[in-house]
C-alpha cells in the first residue's frame, strides 16, 4: 500500500487564474466646470474605492483621456467652452474611445433635452442631486462591464495570462521604458516537452491541466511586475524585469526543478511533465523581435540537448 501522491488542486488553480489580472481600482474621469460639484462627485466615488481624475475644462478632459486612461467618463451637460454633448461627440469619434462608457450628470430634468443629448452616444443620464449609492452603482456597473470586455480581449481565457498580441505589446512598451531608465531585462521562452505525447497518452483535458498548472506556477513565482504571456498552445513567454540573463536562467531553472516534481492525474494514471526554456537579454538584444529570436534559438538548443533544461 502506497500513499497516493497529492496532485495540485487544479480546479482551485483554474479559479484563481480566471479572475482578472487587472484588479486595480476603477478609474473615473469627472468633467464639470463647477469645481465644487466635481469635488463632491469625485469624493463619493473615491470613498467607494475608485480612482478619480477631475477636469474642469474640455482640454483637460482630453489630456486626461490619454494619460489617465479612464474606465468611465462622467460629464456635466452645461459647460461654458463646450457642452457635454459636444465633448461626448468628439470623444466618440476617436477609435480608441469608442467603447468608453460616458454618463451625463446634470440638473437638466427636461426629458426631451436629455434624450437629445443622448444622441452623442452616451450610456445614460443621471440627474443632480444624485444619492451617493446611486452614483456609485451606476458608475461601477458600466465601468466593470468595460473592464470585463477589455480582459476578454487581452487575456487567454484558459490561463488568465496575457494572450499573444497583448504580451508582445506590453513587452515592446516595457522596452521603450527600459531605454529611458537604462534598465536590463531578460526574456524567457518556455515550451512544455513532448506535449503532444501527453495529449495522446492522457487526453486533452489532462494536457490542459498541465498548461494551467504551469501558468499558475509562473504567475505565483515570478514578480507582479514581470510580463507573463501564453504565447501559443504550450508555449509561454516571460519578460523578467531588471535582471541579467544569468539571474533569469537561475530563476527559471528553480521553476523547472519544481515543475518536474508536480504529479498530474488522468483517471487512475499519474504522470509528470517537464519544460525547456531559452533565455535572452536586453539591451544586448535591443528589440522585442531580437529578444524573441534569441530566446527561441536558446530554446531550440535546450530541446536539442535533451530537453528539461534551461539554455542561454
Ligand atoms: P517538444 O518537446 O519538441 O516541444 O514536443 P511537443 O510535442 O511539445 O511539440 P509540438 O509543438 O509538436 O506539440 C505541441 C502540442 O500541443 C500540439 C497541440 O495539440 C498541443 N496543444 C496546443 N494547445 C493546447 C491546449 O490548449 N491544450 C492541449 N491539451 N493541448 C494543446
Ligand atoms: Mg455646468
Ligand atoms: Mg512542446
Ligand atoms: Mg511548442
Amino acid at each position: 500500500f502506497t500513499k497516493p501522491v497529492k496532485p495540485l488542486d487544479l480546479m482551485l488553480a483554474l479559479d484563481e487564474l480566471t479572475t482578472p489580472l487587472d484588479d486595480e481600482p476603477l478609474r473615473v474621469l469627472v468633467v464639470d466646470d463647477d469645481p465644487a460639484a466635481a469635488d463632491y462627485h469625485a469624493l463619493v466615488l473615491e470613498q467607494a474605492g475608485m480612482t478619480v481624475k477631475r477636469a474642469h475644462h474640455p482640454a483637460e478632459a482630453f489630456e486626461a483621456l490619454d494619460y489617465f486612461s479612464p474606465d468611465l467618463m462622467l460629464v456635466d451637460m452645461y459647460m461654458p467652452v463646450c457642452s457635454g454633448e459636444e465633448l461626448a461627440t468628439i470623444v466618440r469619434q476617436q477609435t480608441e474611445y469608442v467603447g468608453l462608457p460616458i454618463l451625463y450628470l446634470s440638473s437638466e430634468t427636461d426629458r426631451q433635452k436629455q434624450l437629445t443629448a443622448m444622441n452623442a452616444g452616451v450610456e445614460g443620464f443621471i440627474t443632480k442631486p444624485v444619492a451617493p449609492e446611486e452614483l456609485v452603482s451606476a458608475v461601477r456597473l458600466r465601468a466593470e462591464r468595460l473592464r470585463h470586455l477589455r480582459s476578454l480581449m487581452t487575456q487567454d481565457s484558459m490561463t488568465g495570462l496575457y494572450n499573444h498580441s497583448t504580451t508582445t505589446d506590453l513587452i515592446s512598451r516595457a522596452l521603450v521604458q527600459a531605454y529611458r531608465d537604462d534598465a536590463q531585462h531578460a526574456m524567457a521562452m518556455i515550451d512544455i516537452d513532448h506535449f503532444k505525447d501527453v495529449n495522446d497518452t492522457h487526453g486533452h483535458l489532462a494536457g490542459d491541466q498541465v498548461i494551467i498548472t504551469l501558468a499558475r506556477m509562473l504567475k505565483t513565482r515570478l514578480r507582479v511586475s514581470d510580463i507573463i504571456g501564453r504565447y501559443g498552445g504550450e508555449e509561454f513567454v516571460v519578460l523578467l524585469k531588471g535582471v541579467s540573463a544569468d539571474t533569469a536562467a537561475a530563476l527559471i531553472e528553480e521553476l523547472r526543478q519544481d515543475f518536474e516534481q508536480v504529479d498530474f492525474n488522468a483517471g487512475s494514471a499519474r504522470f509528470n511533465c517537464t519544460f525547456s526554456a531559452g533565455i535572452s537579454a536586453f539591451p544586448h538584444h535591443p528589440s522585442t523581435e531580437a529578444l524573441r529570436v534569441s530566446a527561441d534559438r536558446a530554446l531550440y538548443r535546450a530541446k536539442n540537448r535533451g530537453r528539461n533544461r534551461v539554455a542561454i
